[in-house]
């Protein structure tokens, strides 16, 4: 028997099963304001137990991407509020993403096209996503500056008024963004931190911002309504840490006490193989770490799953299993699992940027 399709209790939140939509960024909002096409999209998903929302700046320093979502001015607020009623509407619960992609991004995207800000100043070999006469390039990032330790607090601080404006605007919690070489993630890992100060050097160090952050948020809106994800190997973004397994060790082991309503855990590199031979981790014993130190949050999954991976993967201990492209494509996906039926392939092309095509135009399977 699969337990995929029964209900869950997660900190503050009831789920109608243990199906959530992973976050995927799609470029659809120009001026970084939620559209209605955005809200007709999620509510089209909302028989997931939890969608969670495609990655969403924190600030204008936070943008590294064109036309994602912001959550810092009226207007944006106003644009998720229609999409979280339409969301509930159908019967879903969703939780805000909440970003800062750090040097992951572009001196075009960042307000008076200053250089982004990093731990260090070192820039990441990878590619963002800018918008040349409405088509989508991807573009190497910016050279980034280091952050002074003065301006941190500020961060923080914008997390903790984003994680405000999510509730403000009927989101039912909200997912720090610690994985894929973002900001935090490159605070944690020793391939892009090396500051001399209090945020970097040891792992305790590393850590420090990102569980300030938590801790700020978690203050705001509450740790039942507060999730995390992580992706402790991932080279996403061109990060590396030289050893992710004590790094994670520590970081859930300060985790587990907080009582956060889940910890989302990428398996491998983001999107690719489950596996990475010169990045070997053990995710069952982190999760031993977390529950050895009190955390009793939902452990979500994520990484390539199917039917039959997730079944196993609940019988072996996860709470939660997401799902990324099999969503994009499958708006009922959670009755495509219940029933075996086929999946429709994504189509790449219509990933990042465009209007519905690929986006809202996926079938859902007659009734
Ligand atoms: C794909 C393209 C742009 C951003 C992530 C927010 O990897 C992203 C992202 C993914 O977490």
């Amino acid at each position: 028997m699969s337990t995929l399709f029964e209900p869950l209790r997660i900190g503050d939140l009831s789920l109608a099963n243990r199906i959530a939509m992973a976050p995927l960024t799609r470029n659809r909002a120009p001026g970084a304001i939620p559209t209605p096409l955005m809200a007709r999209y999620y509510a089209q998903r909302a028989s997931a137990g939890l969608i969670v929302s495609e990655a969403v700046a924190i600030s204008p320093q936070g943008q590294g991407y064109a036309d994602v979502p912001g959550l810092y001015t009226t207007e944006q607020l106003d644009g998720w509020r229609r999409v979280t009623d339409a969301v509930h509407q159908a019967g879903g619960k969703m939780v805000a993403q909440l970003w800062h992609v750090g040097r992951v991004s572009h001196t075009l995207l960042q307000p008076g096209n200053v250089a982004p800000v990093a731990p260090s100043a070192l820039r990441a070999r990878t590619q963002t996503v800018l918008l040349h006469h409405g088509v989508p390039t991807f573009t190497d990032t910016s050279e980034p500056r280091a952050l002074d330790a003065t301006e941190l607090p500020g961060i923080v601080q914008d997390y903790r008024h984003a994680a405000r404006n999510a509730i403000s605007s009927g989101f039912d919690g909200v997912e720090i963004h610690g994985a894929n070489g973002y900001l935090l993630d490159q605070f944690l890992k020793t391939g892009a931190n090396q500051r001399q100060d209090d945020y970097g050097g040891s792992i305790r160090n590393r850590a420090r911002l990102l569980l300030e952050v938590v801790r700020a948020i978690v203050d705001e809106i509450g740790a039942g309504r507060t999730g995390i994800r992580i992706s402790p190997v991932t080279p996403a973004n061109d990060i590396v840490d030289e050893d992710p397994q004590q790094l994670f060790d520590y970081l859930l082991h300060q985790l587990g006490p907080l009582g956060l309503a889940y910890v989302h855990v990428i398996e491998g590199a983001t999107g690719g193989p489950r596996e990475l031979p010169d990045r070997p981790f053990d995710y069952a014993a982190l999760r031993a770490v977390y529950r050895k130190s009190g955390g009793q949050g939902a452990w979500m999954v994520n990484n390539g799953y199917d039917r039959a991976l997730a079944d196993a993967a609940l019988a072996a201990g996860a709470d939660l299993v997401a799902f990324g492209r099999a969503f994009l494509a499958n708006p009922d996906l959670v009755e495509r699992l219940r029933t075996g039926a086929a999946l429709t392939p994504p189509d790449r092309n219509t990933f990042y940027g465009g209007g519905e095509h690929g986006y809202t135009d996926y079938l859902t399977l007659a009734t």
